[in-house]
C-alpha cells in the first residue's frame, strides 16, 4: 500500500474513533462518556431514561457546601479549580443525577471586564462601583477579558478528568442583558428599574454595552467548550424584568448573535460544537421568537404550561424545567406526584427534566431525592 494510502487510512480512523467527548483543550484525551442521556436528549436522539439535573445543584442547600464556605471566600471558590470542582462534585455524590454544572457565578464576566464585585451573605453580589452613567463604561477593560478568566477553564478541564465520563459537564454564562442589570444596579434588583432607564434614555450606548459583554460571553464560551465543556447554558435570568416587545429588542438579538457566533468560530476551527441551552426566565411570551434562535434546548419556568411550550416550539426543539423550585418544599408524596405529572406531560423524546428556577437553600435534602427518583421512575 502507498504511503498516501496508509495515511488516508489513519485519517478515516482518527475520525471514526475519536469521539467528540475526548476532544478538550489543546485536545487532549478525556475519559469516555458512560452516561450521556443529557446531550441525546439535548439532539433529539433516543434517551434510555429521561435526563434531570438542577440548576443551582451545587449550592447552600447542601451542608457540605456550607462547610467548604465557611473556609473560603466565594469568590475564591471559584477560582481555585480543585476547590471549584469538589463543590461540583458535592451533588454527584449524593444524588443520581444526569449532568453536573461547573461550579462558578454569572457574575464573573463583570469581574473580569474590571468591576469589583463582592459576594455578601445573606444578600447576593453586590457590585460597590456600578456602571452609572455611559462615561463609566470606559472603565470597562474588555482587553484581556477572557485571560482574566482561564480559571474557569482550568476548573472545567480538571472536572472532566474528575468525572470520569460519569456525566456531561454542562458550561455557561450570564445572557448580556442580565449581565447589564447587575452592572448598573450594582447587584440583584426587583425591579430592574435602574437598567431599564438606561434602555430609554440611553438607547445607544445600551446597546454599544449589550454588544461589548456579547463580545465577551461568545469568547467565554469558546473558551469553555475548548476547556471540554460538552453543554453550555446561557442563563438570561432578568428577562422577567422586560416587556415581550422590550425582551425582542434588548435580549433576543444579543441571544441569537452568542449562539450564531460561537458556531461559527467553532466550525471554522473544526472544534465540534455543543449542544445548547438557553434559560430566559419569564420569558414564556417569546417562545416561539427563542425556538427561532439555533439552540438545541428552551429551558423553561414553572409559570409555563409544557403542552402549550411544546406546541409554540414545535418537535425540534428540547425543553428543559419546569417544577416550580417551592415544590421541594412539599412533603415527599405530593412532590413524586407533581414531578411524575411533569414528565408525563413533557414526555420522553427531547426532554430534560430540571426545576424552573434555581433550587433554594433552605430545600430538605430528601426532595432532590425524590426529584430524582420520579424523574427516572416516572417513563
Ligand atoms: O455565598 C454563597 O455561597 C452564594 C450562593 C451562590 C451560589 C451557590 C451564588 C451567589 N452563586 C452560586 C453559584 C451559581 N450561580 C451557579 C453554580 C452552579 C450550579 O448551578 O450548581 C450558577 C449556575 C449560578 C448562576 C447565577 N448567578 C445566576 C443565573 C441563575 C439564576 O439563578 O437565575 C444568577 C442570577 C446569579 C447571580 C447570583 N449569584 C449568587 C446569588 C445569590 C445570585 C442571585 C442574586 C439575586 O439577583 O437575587
Amino acid at each position: 500500500m502507498s504511503v498516501g494510502l496508509r495515511l488516508l487510512g489513519l485519517c478515516i480512523f482518527l475520525l471514526k474513533n475519536v469521539k467528540t467527548d475526548q476532544i478538550g483543550f489543546e485536545f487532549q484525551p478525556f475519559p469516555v462518556l458512560k452516561n450521556d442521556n443529557l446531550l441525546r436528549a439535548a439532539r433529539g436522539e433516543v434517551v434510555d431514561r429521561v435526563p434531570v439535573w438542577v440548576m443551582r445543584q451545587a449550592g447552600r442547600y447542601l451542608p457540605e457546601f456550607q462547610e467548604l464556605r465557611k473556609l473560603h471566600d466565594f469568590f475564591t471558590v471559584c477560582r481555585t479549580p480543585e476547590l471549584a470542582c469538589e463543590v461540583t462534585m458535592q451533588p454527584l455524590r449524593r444524588f443520581d443525577l444526569d449532568a453536573s454544572i461547573i461550579f462558578s457565578d454569572i457574575l464573573v464576566i463583570p469581574q473580569a471586564l474590571g468591576l469589583t464585585v463582592e459576594m455578601h451573605a445573606g444578600v447576593g453580589p453586590v457590585l460597590p462601583q456600578p456602571i452609572v452613567v455611559p462615561e463609566d463604561l470606559k472603565r470597562l477593560t474588555p482587553d484581556g477579558a477572557l485571560s482574566r478568566l482561564s480559571y474557569v477553564g482550568d476548573a472545567i478541564t480538571m472536572m472532566r478528568h474528575k468525572l470520569e465520563g460519569r456525566v456531561p459537564l454542562i458550561g455557561f454564562t450570564g445572557a448580556p442583558w442580565t449581565l447589564m442589570g447587575y452592572m448598573i444596579e450594582g447587584g440583584g434588583s426587583k425591579t430592574m428599574s435602574k437598567a431599564k432607564a438606561w434602555l430609554n434614555e440611553h438607547p445607544e450606548d445600551s446597546k454599544l454595552f449589550l454588544n461589548l459583554l456579547t463580545d465577551a460571553i461568545v469568547d467565554y464560551l469558546e473558551m469553555q467548550v475548548k476547556a471540554g465543556a460538552q453543554m453550555l447554558q446561557v442563563f438570561e435570568s432578568s428577562a422577567e424584568h422586560l416587556s415581550k416587545e422590550q425582551f425582542l429588542e434588548w435580549g433576543v438579538p444579543y441571544l441569537k448573535r452568542i449562539r450564531d457566533e460561537l458556531v461559527d468560530r467553532l466550525t471554522k476551527k473544526a472544534i465540534p460544537v455543543v449542544p445548547m441551552t438557553l434559560f430566559a426566565k419569564g420569558a414564556g411570551h417569546s417562545l416561539k421568537e427563542q425556538s427561532e434562535l439555533g439552540y438545541d434546548v428552551i429551558g423553561l419556568d414553572w409559570t409555563v404550561d409544557p403542552l402549550e411550550a411544546r406546541n409554540l416550539v414545535g418537535p425540534n426543539i428540547t425543553l428543559q424545567g419546569n417544577l416550580d423550585p417551592q415544590d421541594m418544599y412539599r412533603d415527599p408524596e405530593e412532590l413524586r406526584n407533581l414531578t411524575t405529572e411533569m414528565v408525563h406531560k413533557f414526555g420522553k423524546s427531547r426532554y430534560i427534566a430540571n426545576l424552573g428556577h434555581g433550587i433554594t437553600p433552605q430545600t430538605p435534602i430528601t426532595s432532590m431525592e425524590v426529584l430524582v427518583e420520579a424523574v427516572h421512575k416516572a417513563l
